[in-house]
């Protein structure tokens, strides 16, 4: 039998933070899970290193439903963001292994390909139209046959989701939410200006571009269930691909009162960490999109569970996929992604030229499809000489408040 001989979290910051867990077998196999959960990075690192590390040698390396059990029953404090990266690392890690001993990719042991490549979409931004014009061509001629686009608001300074000019230095990041510094900034929201103004950025967009390019938004929790019912409408001639996180989803009951009012589809759940997030969600059909990542829903093992509960329900994956998923997480969810019949769309953004010297991929984005490539294993492999180059910094994600001052969801 193997047994896991070695836990190791390495933590990386490439431009952004990373947290990565490496196990190595008793045969000196190595696997590799992304743990990153930005701004709270410490947090899992410690969870990891101080109490699962320690529990992890001996065992099974091949046992991975069994040790995902063991780790969310053993804890007895389940759910949570911090313990479900921890577990999904743990996990991506151990299907990893099991990969590379068999010599398949990971996407084989979960079923086989059952599609030549997987839809992927961009981020374009910008601060006026013709930015955003711009940031969509650029994201066309790069290959993206989707893009999400989120703008400006007129009145609101620096928002979600725009790209902010030479705010991410020579880093080819296209948006960066979280900032180094040792407190998050302070951003102004307005919900009512917003809603004012999105749909007219979509008439201009579906005017230059026709109806053809599949659109998404980003609402980022920002809306009550009414306001996104309204938005929701008022976006519904622009035929989105989807619009996401329109409420913030804890009441998922709430979402009834959105399908209420519209039938634009809906994605949610990139803040989510169990299959019990979407209970009420999927089994009464009020959203169209599962946006978990596997870095923060306890791994491969545990949203595979989730895709194949949804697919009763005619639900498809559109897993997150931010430049704070890492390479490792990202390679699992095309791995995923590829093996599932329910596969709606992948988020894709390219890392840094510098965090892909850390991590090294074997994925490939070619025509708008995204592809794990066939290395055994999940296919990355971490540079440990480039890893201990860049130090962990302190960066957060923004908070965000109303004009009078009170914190509003960001
Ligand atoms: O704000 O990944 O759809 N994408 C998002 C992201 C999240 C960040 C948080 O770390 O909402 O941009
Ligand atoms: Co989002």
């Amino acid at each position: 039998m193997s047994t896991i001989e070695d836990v190791e979290v390495l933590i990386t910051n490439p431009g952004r933070n990373f947290v990565t867990l490496r196990i190595t077998t008793s045969d000196g196999v190595t696997g590799l899970g992304d743990a990153t959960l930005n701004g709270r990075e410490l947090a899992v690192a410690s969870y990891l290193r101080d109490h699962v590390a320690p529990i992890l040698t001996g065992r099974d390396s091949s046992s991975i439903e069994d040790t995902w059990q063991y780790l969310y029953r053993g804890a007895y404090w389940r759910r949570g963001p911090v313990t479900m990266a921890s577990i999904a690392a743990v996990d991506m890690a151990l299907w990893d292994i099991k990969g590379k001993v068999a010599g398949l990719p990971v996407y084989q042991l979960l079923g086989g390909a059952v599609r030549r490549g997987l839809l992927a979409y961009g981020h374009a931004s910008g601060a006026e139209t013709p930015q955003i014009f711009d940031s969509i061509r650029a994201h066309l001629e790069e290959g993206y046959r989707a893009v999400r686009v989120q703008t400006a608001v007129p009145g609101l300074g620096q928002v979600y989701g725009v790209a902010a000019a030479g705010a991410s230095g020579s880093g080819r990041y296209d948006y960066e939410p979280a900032r180094p510094g040792a407190r998050p900034t302070e951003e102004q929201w307005d919900t009512r200006a917003y809603m004012r103004h999105l749909p007219s950025v979509f008439e201009a967009v579906r005017g230059e571009f026709g109806p053809d390019l599949p659109l998404l938004h980003d609402g980022h929790h920002r809306m009550t269930p009414n306001q996104a019912g309204r938005l929701g409408r008022d976006l519904e001639p622009y035929d989105l691909f989807w619009l996401e996180d329109c409420t913030p989803a804890e009441n998922q009951q709430g979402l009834r009162r959105v399908r209420e009012l519209t039938t634009q589809p809906l994605a949610i759940g990139e803040i989510f960490n169990t299959v019990w997030d979407y209970q009420t969600l999927i089994t009464e059909q009020l959203i169209d999109y599962v946006r978990s990542a596997v870095t923060h829903t306890g791994g491969i093992t545990h949203l595979k569970k989730i895709m194949d509960f949804a697919s009763l329900y005619q639900i498809k994956s559109g897993f997150h996929g931010p430049t704070d998923i890492s390479p490792v997480g990202q390679a699992a969810a095309l791995h995923l992604g590829l093996a599932i019949h329910n596969f709606g769309i992948q988020e894709y953004m390219r890392h840094t030229d510098d965090t892909l010297e850390v991590f090294h991929t074997s994925y490939s984005f070619e025509d708008g499809l995204l592809h794990p490539g066939d290395t055994p294993g999940l296919g990355v492999e971490y540079d440990d000489a480039a890893g201990t180059s860049h130090e962990y910094s302190p960066a957060y994600l923004p908070v965000n408040r109303l004009v009078d001052g009170t914190m509003h969801d960001w």
